[in-house]
C-alpha cells in the first residue's frame, strides 16, 4: 500500500476520526539505517540504528506533529494557527498551514535560526516575526497571545503535537519488531522525548512490543536547564534548534528518564561538532547540529564503559533534522575545496 502519511498509518492510535480533514505532506515512514561504524563502536552483541527523520517532507521530525495538529485546528474551524520556534517548528507549521490554507504565524528569535529553516518559514507564506530576544521570550508571547487572542497554538504543548510526534516510536517498533534497549534522543523544548515514551508506552499496552526502551535524553551543555535542574537565562549552544532555557515539557522529560531508567544529560558543543562530523562521512547522512546530540551522548556513554555493564541490544539514535538547513557550520568545519582552472592534467595530478 501507498504510504498516506502518520495519520492514514496510525488513526487507531491518534484522536481523529473520519470527519477529520486530514492535512499531509506524506510525512513519516522515514528510515531507520543500521549504522556498522556505531555499532562497532558501541561493542559486539549491539546494532545501532539511526531513525533519520530528516527525510520528512520539511526536513524534521516536526512534520509527524504538525499533520495532526493542522488538521485537528482545521476540524475545529480556526483560521490560523501560531508558534514561537528555533526553527524547525516554524518551517513545518508554515508549510502545513500553507497545505490548509490558513494563515500561520511564527516567532523566531532574531538571527539565531538557520536560514534553511528561516527560508522555509518565508517561502510557504508565513508572517515571519524576528524577535530581538531568545526562544523562551518568543514562547511566552505566543502563550499570552493564545489565551487572549483567536489563533491555535501548534507548538508540543498543544497535545495534538505530541500525538503526532509519537509515531516515531510505532515506526521504530513496526521496523525491529521490537522496542529497542536503549533509545537516544537530543532534548531542546523536550516535547519529543515525551512523545516517544507515550508512544513506546502505548504500543507496550496495546501488546504490540513487549518491553519498553531506557529514555537518554541529551541537551547541549550550554542550554541545559533539566540537566541544572534550573532555568538558563540565556542559552546558549551552536546547536540552534535546542538552544532552549525553560523547556515547555520538562516535567514529562523527566518523567520519561525516570520511569523509563534512562538518563538526560548534557553533551558539549564540541562533542556536538565531533559527532556532526562522523554521521555524514560513514552513514552517509547529513543531519543539523542540534540532531547529532542523540549520537554525541551515544559517543559520550561508550567513552564512559556504560554499556560494559548492560545487556545487549538494538540501539536507535534520532536524528531529528537534516544538514542541508544549516550549512554554514559544516562549511566552516569542513575543508575547502582546492581552486584551479580547466586544467586537466593538474585535475588528474590532484585526484591521483
Ligand atoms: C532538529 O523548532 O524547538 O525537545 O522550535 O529542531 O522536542 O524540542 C526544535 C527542536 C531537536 C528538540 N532537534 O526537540 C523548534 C524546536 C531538532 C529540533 C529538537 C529540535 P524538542
Amino acid at each position: 500500500m501507498i504510504w498516506q502519511g502518520v495519520i492514514s498509518q496510525y488513526k487507531k492510535y491518534l484522536p481523529v476520526s473520519d470527519k477529520t480533514p486530514v492535512i499531509t505532506l506524506q510525512e513519516g515512514n522515514t528510515p531507520l539505517l543500521y549504522s556498522s561504524f556505531l555499532s562497532r563502536e558501541v561493542g559486539s552483541g549491539f546494532s545501532v540504528y539511526l531513525k533519520f527523520e530528516g527525510a520528512n517532507p520539511t526536513g524534521s521530525f516536526k512534520d509527524r506533529g504538525m499533520t495532526l495538529a493542522v488538521s485537528k485546528a482545521v476540524e475545529e474551524g480556526s483560521k490560523g494557527v501560531i508558534c514561537a520556534s528555533t526553527g524547525n517548528t516554524s518551517a513545518s507549521a508554515a508549510a502545513y498551514s500553507a497545505k490548509a490554507g490558513i494563515k500561520c504565524v511564527v516567532l523566531i528569535p532574531k538571527g539565531a535560526i538557520a536560514k534553511g529553516k528561516l527560508t522555509q518559514a518565508l517561502f510557504h507564506g508565513a508572517k515571519v516575526i524576528a524577535v530581538d530576544g531568545n526562544f523562551d521570550d518568543c514562547f511566552e508571547i505566543v502563550k499570552k497571545i493564545t489565551e487572549n487572542y483567536p489563533i491555535t497554538m501548534v507548538n508540543s504543548i498543544n497535545p495534538n503535537r505530541i500525538e503526532g510526534q509519537k509515531t516515531g516510536a510505532f515506526e521504530i517498533c513496526d521496523y525491529l519488531k521490537s522496542a529497542p534497549c536503549f533509545h537516544f534522543i537530543p532534548v531542546g523544548n523536550a516535547g519529543n522525548i515525551t512523545a516517544y515514551w507515550k508512544g513506546y508506552n502505548e504500543y507496550f499496552r496495546a501488546g504490540e512490543i513487549t518491553r519498553l526502551p531506557h529514555m537518554l535524553g541529551f541537551q547541549a551543555a550550554g542550554a541545559a536547564p533539566i540537566v541544572k535542574g534550573e532555568k538558563v537565562d540565556n542559552p546558549e549552544t551552536i546547536a540552534t534548534a535546542i538552544r532552549i532555557g525553560n523547556p515547555a515539557s520538562w516535567q514529562s522529560a523527566v518523567k520519561a528518564q525516570e520511569e523509563s531508567k534512562g538518563v538526560i544529560e548534557s553533551v558539549t558543543d564540541q562533542e556536538i561538532i565531533e559527532a556532526y562530523k562522523l554521521i555524514p562521512s560513514h552513514d552517509g547522512i547529513f543531519v543539523e547540529p542540534a540532531s547529532a546530540a542523540s549520537v554525541a551522548g551515544l559517543l559520550k556513554l561508550i567513552r564512559r564503559g556504560f554499556f560494559k555493564d548492560v545487556e545487549n541490544g538494538n540501539i536507535v539514535c534520532v536524528l531529528t533534522g537534516h544538514g542541508l538547513k544549516d550549512p554554514d557550520i559544516a562549511l566552516e568545519e569542513a575543508q575547502a575545496p582546492v581552486v584551479v582552472g580547466p586544467d586537466l592534467d593538474k585535475i588528474v595530478e590532484l585526484i591521483f
